[in-house]
């Protein structure tokens, strides 16, 4: 698999320098500055692939390659089905005209309605003293009934939880409850909308009609509408699933088991309509069996991203250690390293998979630092060696390396 990691831009504190020395060779980022449902144009693209591979200061080419783009966000119009959203599809097929051309071939998007990813607390300390990002279940309730007050909201769970959910709000200060509201709404990175309460009230209103079926719809529309462009154009887009892996805020979902990817792989059978496998999503979720998935998914598998959670009873879960959450990181990355194993038996361009260490913990010099959440330099760091030595033990293991 090819080494890669998530990089910001200019603004990002982890600068390409110290990419470099993480021993990664490929990033993963995207034109954050450019507005939802604008074409990334040529000059766009080929400006912030020089910022990646040209190293200014050394007058020379960085041994980095920009290869994934993470995300083109998916306008909420083309979501929601609306009549302007033919404008935005063109426009997107615009995009991956563009990209294919400056030879950046893989695409990965969502198609969450309203939010991106979410965690109701960004400084979750462990026992080691690292901090981790966390879902709380009763801070989501106490978020969606008592805060937002979203009609209808006691009907979504069982007592049980809206109990909790009350008293979650109840045992919390207004501080506490405002810096809850901070951690969902106002957007975590890489997620290119951040809302008010009043927009996101708004912005929730927009899907009350809008059920998992006529969602799944919209996300068909739509990859039927950029499949001819990513072909001609040799993009693999690739659709990052629902983190976390289950309806929120009474929002459909349609990206969060392994029958949702082969509903939209069957929908649109092109290989260009692939899959963002993240462990860390799909891991949420006890009923999806996630070394299975990358077996029969595989031949899809356009982009990895590596990361562990751990889950309890009542539906909370924090981000573990690479190794150490509930996935089984040792048979995903074997049947990854098979799936390898098969393209390149079979001719396959695309026979390396780009993978990135997602998230990690804030750590060592890291918790004095103003960090983006998630994607702290030693954290990640850590998680990329830990899952090199995974792959280094598992290649001589299974002998599937290809350089013998
Ligand atoms: C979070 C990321 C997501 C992801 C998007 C893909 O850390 O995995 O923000 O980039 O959902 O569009």
């Amino acid at each position: 698999m090819r080494e890669s990691w998530r990089w910001f831009g200019p603004s990002d504190p982890v600068s390409l320098d110290d990419i470099q020395q993480a021993g990664a060779t490929d990033i993963v980022s995207a034109l954050h500055h450019l507005p939802n449902g604008v074409v990334w144009t040529p000059e766009e693209i080929a400006a912030h692939q020089r910022r990646i591979e040209w190293d200014e200061r050394r007058q020379r080419p960085r041994p980095l390659r920009w290869s994934v783009v993470e995300s083109i966000p998916v306008h909420e119009d083309i979501k929601r089905g609306l009549p302007s959203r033919d404008a935005y599809i063109a426009a997107y097929a615009e995009s991956i005209r563009n990209l294919g051309a400056a030879g950046i071939e893989i695409v990965c998007y969502n198609f969450m309605p309203v939010l991106d990813w979410t965690r109701t607390q960004l400084d979750w300390e462990l026992p080691d003293g690292s901090r981790a990002l966390r879902f709380e279940q009763a801070a989501l309730v106490a978020f969606d009934g008592f805060i937002l007050q979203r009609k209808g909201a006691e009907r979504t769970y069982s007592p049980g939880v809206w109990a909790a959910g009350q008293a979650w709000y109840e045992g919390h200060s207004e501080a506490e409850r405002a810096r809850l509201v901070r951690t969902l709404i106002a957007g975590l990175p890489g997620a290119e909308e951040g809302y008010s309460l009043d927009d996101f009230r708004a912005a929730l209103a927009a899907y009350h009609e809008i059920g998992p079926a006529q969602l799944r719809e919209n996300l068909v529309y739509f990859l039927k509408g950029v499949m001819p462009a990513a072909e001609a154009a040799g993009v693999r887009l690739a659709i990052h699933p629902d983190d976390p892996p289950f309806p929120l805020l009474g929002l459909p979902r349609v990206v969060s088991t392994e029958a949702d990817v082969n509903h939209i792989f069957q929908a649109v059978p092109s290989l260009h309509n692939g899959l963002t496998f993240c462990t860390g999503s799909f891991g949420v979720r006890a009923d999806n069996d996630l070394p299975g998935m990358v077996h029969r998914l595989g031949e899809r598998i356009h982009f990895v991203h590596l990361r562990a959670t751990r889950r309890d009873a009542d539906g909370n879960f924090y981000e573990a250690d690479h190794l150490d959450g509930d996935v089984d990181m040792y048979h995903v990355v074997a049947n990854l390293l098979k799936e390898e194993q098969w393209r390149r038996a079979n001719f396959r361009a695309d026979a390396e998979i780009p993978m990135r260490p997602d998230h990690g913990h804030q750590m060592l010099d890291d918790l004095h630092k103003q960090t983006n959440p998630g994607y702290s330099a030693i954290g990640r760091l850590r998680g990329l060696a830990e899952l090199r030595g995974l792959m280094y033990g598992l290649r001589r293991s299974l002998q599937v390396d290809h350089e013998g």
